[in-house]
């Protein structure tokens, strides 16, 4: 396509330039743009081709980067990006070195808010918005919120003291009936009542009921009635809610038409307090194929533009994702009282087949993580055995109800952790490094990461047994397409696998570093250092025996996690050695204690030293340094 505009904006003063009834075809050559560069690439696309004309609403009627643009969870904001000055740099989004798939402040100032986890904008933009009057400053604050984002706690929490501290922000809810998949709970269909106008509706048909059940005044009544309805109508339609909770509510309107937009934007601009503006957007808006499938398009892989059809990567292993997902299934198929739980996130947890066949034990509680994992621990008080399902960096969020509830009631609730590790594109707010950490300083929690898929099996089947809380954190990968076992294992809490022997040092590995860790062992052998191999499987309980034996026998250990080093796998082995006396020089290998950005995850793991090369170099590397260390550590034993 040859593009009038586009190619001549490099920032919203450009933008101002179009003449307004011209808008329209901005927001045909910005959506013919982004498809045609994330089917080369990949990234989040229907949500962003939903938001493009409020995108350029927004820029066209405000003085961004002076008035401030707050996205909530950012990957809806491509347009956004390309509108500001990255147009040129947007075919390197989510690569390594190139610009982010989410705001990002270091990236530009039209990016005031670092975003990506839901349910932030309301919050951080009333925090602008309290500085900017504090200092005496005159801009405008907008937060553009969408339908499931709405509902998580933190925007709740945001909307209760908006309302109170009567801030002038002006919230965009972008309402796309879309979470990833279709959004659910009962605000959402609040929401969609208000569209719908049903629950006027609703009302008036009650009302009238009643009034025709009344002998003989009956007719003269509804009369009376309908009149009073119809002027109560503005009170009771639409957005009664927000009025409430003291923001003037303004919709719903046309999310796609630019002159509804901008008239109504323009409006709310100059209200005092806050307001909300309502706007009715469709996910996927102007690619067919996404507008038909919008949870796939949601976030894609590389596609070919005409034919909407993905460039399939060869048959590999399944994924632990369809491996977790397949696997619950089969447990709760005996088990009633597995029930499996997740926030907004059924596709990507692997818990879609579950919800079919279990609809009355599954819950999808929306993006509400803390309310999952509270809800869970109820679950398990009354004799059910929950199955959260969330991805390591969400359940961050929920920190405090892991220890506060399940930890201290010792609840048996199963923590399933995808994409714990380096997830890759999604960058420094997606990275799964913290889990390790977290859920390992809970007293009572056992902390499991398998070393391949099968053992993801027996590691579900495990955690569902046991009367304490547990987690399980694997990578988002393809598993290593090893033979499954046709039946569950339960395994012994706390003790590793030895998995080959070799005289100089020891290796624990730790969850999906244990296969690149052999296959550095074997290397190792060519270099004449000759290494035994643990699969660690636990990172809480540790086994404490194996790790002190190996200790004691080695040169030196050597310990590997997909984790940050900053109080992780290393460290804990570290202090069980020091706290038994047990002199020991360890190798760490982990994620370094710094912000890891986006990129490729093999790329990720070769900078930071995690894959086969990087292990047999750093090992190399710290033996060299350590010539004299048998003798050394052999006589200081014969001393003790
Ligand atoms: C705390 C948290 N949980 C889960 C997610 C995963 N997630 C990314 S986008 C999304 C749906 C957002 O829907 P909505 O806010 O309505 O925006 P839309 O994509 O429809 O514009 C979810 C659940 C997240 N980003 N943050």
């Amino acid at each position: 396509m040859d593009y009038k505009y586009l190619t001549s904006i490099d920032s919203p003063a450009d933008l101002k330039k179009v003449p307004r009834q011209d808008l329209p075809i901005v927001a045909e050559e910005l959506r013919d743009y982004m498809i045609s560069v994330i089917a080369k690439i990949g990234g989040h696309l229907a949500s962003s081709l939903g938001a493009v004309e409020l995108t350029i609403a927004l820029h066209y009627l405000f003085d961004t980067p002076r008035d401030k643009i707050v996205w909530d969870v950012g990957h809806q904001a491509y347009g956004h990006k390309i509108l500001t000055g990255r147009r040129d740099r947007f075919p390197t989004i989510r690569q390594y070195g190139g610009i982010s798939g989410f705001p990002v402040r270091d990236e530009s100032p039209y990016d005031t808010f670092n975003v990506a986890h839901a349910g932030t904008a309301i919050s951080g933009a009333l925090g602008m918005a309290v500085a900017r009057d504090l200092l005496g400053e005159n801009y405008h604050v907008v937060a553009v919120v969408g339908d499931a984002g709405l509902t998580s706690g933190v925007e709740l929490e945001g909307i209760n003291n908006l309302g109170t501290l009567k801030k002038k922000v002006l919230v965009v809810l972008n309402d796309n009936k879309m979470s990833i998949s279709p959004n659910v709970g009962a605000f959402a269909g609040y929401l969609n009542r208000i569209v719908h106008g049903q629950a006027y509706h609703r009302l008036r048909e009650e009302v009238e009921k009643m009034i025709r059940a009344v002998p003989r005044l009956g007719p003269r009544l509804l009369k009376l009635s309908k009149d009073l309805m119809e002027s109560a109508k503005s009170m009771l339609i639409p957005g009664l809610v927000f009025e409430e909770l003291g923001f003037e509510y303004l919709g719903p309107i046309n999310g796609h038409s630019l002159d509804d937009l901008l008239n109504v934007l323009a409006k709310a601009k100059e209200r005092p307090g806050p307001i909300l503006v309502h706007i009715v957007t469709q996910k996927g808006k102007g690619y067919p194929h996404a507008e038909k499938l919008p949870i796939k398009y949601h976030g894609v892989t590389q596609f070919d533009v005409s034919t909407g059809a993905f460039h399939k990567a060869p048959a590999q292993a399944p994924s632990y994702t369809a491996v977790f997902g397949k696997a619950i299934c089969e447990i709760a198929e005996t088990d009633p009282r597995v029930v499996a739980i997740t926030a907004a996130m059924s596709e990507g947890t692997g818990l879609s087949e579950f919800s079919r066949r279990f609809p009355d034990r599954f819950f999808d509680v929306g993006i509400a993580e803390q309310h999952a994992v509270t809800f869970a621990t109820g679950l398990a008080c009354e004799g059910m055995r929950p199955v959260v399902a969330i991805y390591s960096t969400f359940l961050q969020r929920a920190f405090d109800q892991v220890m506060h509830d399940t930890c201290l009631m010792s609840a048996p609730v199963t923590f399933v952790l995808d994409r714990g590790g380096l997830v890759g594109a999604d960058g420094p707010t997606h990275h799964g490094l913290y889990d390790l950490v977290y859920l390992s300083a809970l007293p009572g929690m056992v902390v499991m990461a398998p070393k391949d898929e099968n053992e993801l099996r027996h590691m579900l089947y495990t955690a569902i047994r046991l009367k304490a809380p547990a987690a399980i954190r694997f990578p988002r990968s393809n598993g290593i397409g090893v033979t499954m076992d046709a039946d569950f294992k339960t395994l012994e809490t706390g003790k590793g696998e030895i998995l080959r022997e070799g005289s100089d040092i020891g290796i624990l590995a730790l969850g999906a570093m244990v296969y690149p860790c052999l296959e550095a062992a074997t290397r190792l052998d060519a270099l004449g250092i000759q290494a035994t191999v643990i699969n660690a499987r636990f990172m809480k309980p540790l086994d404490e025996e194996l790790i002190c034996c190996l200790a004691a026998e080695k040169q030196f250990l050597v310990t590997a996690e997909e984790g940050t080093e900053a109080g992780g796998f290393g460290s804990s082995v570290a202090t069980l050695l020091q706290d038994r006396k047990i002199p020991a020089s360890i190798l760490r290998i982990a994620v370094p204690d710094r912000i890891i950005p986006h990129g490729a995850p093999n790329l990720l793991h070769a900078k930071f030293g995690l894959d086969v090369d990087g292990i047999v170099e750093k090992i190399k590397n710290f033996a060299h340094a350590f010539p004299a260390r048998s003798e050394l550590r052999y006589r200081s034993l014969l001393r003790s």
